[in-house]
């Protein structure tokens, strides 16, 4: 009897843990945060350490400028991880022009996992890296290109790890997913520039193209999804308000699966500002409903991260919890369609 009550102890113990984290439908196991906590968070097959590879392979090219050497070659680099993944890979070439009139040759890279399925999600993320950095306070550093780890980096590696779970894990049948990494997010009008006009469309550039030109003809999704700063030290995710305002219903249920996961001090269950990023081109021009999962902190001064548009938006600042928070919860909203 002795015997039994003690083994039944732990086990007991666990159960409570599991039921607490995730509603007892998925292992879970305990993590160590950087702040030396520990947490309990449910087991997923998605892997931070491969995401943060991503990461760091991107960040390795150097900055990725259009019309730069790097950027190039990360491409090829998307190119090819997607169709390692077994993903069936289009490539959307295209000539842009920013604030300033700078012809940009840019490229946006879509992977297709079952092209031929009528239910699909829609997977983002911008892989450019922006030109200036022009949120530092030393005006001399305003025309240095970042490394882009977190902004740029982070969501593209996000989804490469994800690309790699469709081919080893798979989803039901009959649902399908397209990834597309967009270029030329963050050529907008930087902060020292005078310009006259809408300071909106010079944002997003390789995303508005796509929506007003899609790689399949009255392309469909049933939802979309960006990844945006989604591997930050301290990452805080809001409800963003035009997410919210054209898929308020996915927004509870990403939020919802975040806390389930034991991922609720990252996903914040309040609404946050309006972001004009690649999803407000998707919802306006596709009238595909969208969510923005950014770190985007509107208690903030800037409303973003500390490092945003800095020469500190380095690989140091990336944190492999915040990947891992957000890589498992998207991959689970994903098994549960
Ligand atoms: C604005 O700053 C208006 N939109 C930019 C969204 C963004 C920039 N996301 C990452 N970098
Ligand atoms: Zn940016």
């Amino acid at each position: 009897m002795v015997r039994n009550k003690l083994t039944l102890l732990p086990c007991l113990m666990s159960l409570i843990l599991m039921s607490a984290s995730c509603g007892g439908k998925n292992e879970s196991r305990r993590e160590t945060t950087t702040e030396g906590e520990t947490r309990v968070v449910a087991e997923t097959p998605f892997s931070a350490d491969s995401a943060y590879a991503a990461v760091a392979h991107q960040v390795a090219f150097g900055p990725r400028v259009p019309g730069s050497e790097a950027h190039k070659r990360c491409a090829t680099f998307l190119s090819a991880e997607l169709t390692r993944h077994g993903l069936d890979v289009i490539e959307q070439p295209m000539t842009l022009t920013a604030y300033d009139g700078t012809r940009l040759e840019c490229v946006n890279i879509i992977g297709r996992y079952r092209p031929e399925a009528s239910e699909r999600i829609l997977l983002f993320a911008h892989w450019d890296t922006r030109p200036y950095a022009d949120a530092e306070s030393d005006p001399a550093k305003w025309r240095t290109p970042i490394d882009g780890a977190n902004d740029g980096g982070s969501g593209v590696g996000v989804l490469l790890e994800i690309g790699r779970l469709l081919q080893t894990k798979g989803l039901r049948e009959g649902l399908g997913v397209d990834i597309i990494f967009f270029d030329a997010e963050d050529y907008g009008v930087p902060q020292f520039a005078e310009y006259d006009g809408d300071t909106e469309k010079t944002w997003g550039l390789g995303a508005q193209y796509w929506a007003k030109n899609p790689h399949t003809p009255d392309y469909r999704a049933d939802l979309g999804i960006l990844l945006d700063m989604v591997g930050g030290e301290g990452a805080a995710f809001y409800r963003e308000y035009f997410s919210q305002e054209s898929a308020g219903r996915a927004v509870t249920e990403v939020w919802q699966t975040a806390h389930d996961l034991g991922y609720g001090s990252y996903f914040h269950n309040a609404v946050g500002g309006g972001l004009v990023d690649d999803h407000v081109f998707v919802i306006r021009h596709r009238r595909i409903p969208c969510l923005d999962i950014v770190d985007y902190d509107p208690a903030r001064t800037t409303g973003f991260p500390a490092t945003w548009h800095t020469l500190d938006d380095t690989m140091e600042h990336i944190s492999r919890e915040t990947l891992q928070a957000v890589g498992s919860t998207v991959w689970t909203v994903l098994t549960k369609k």
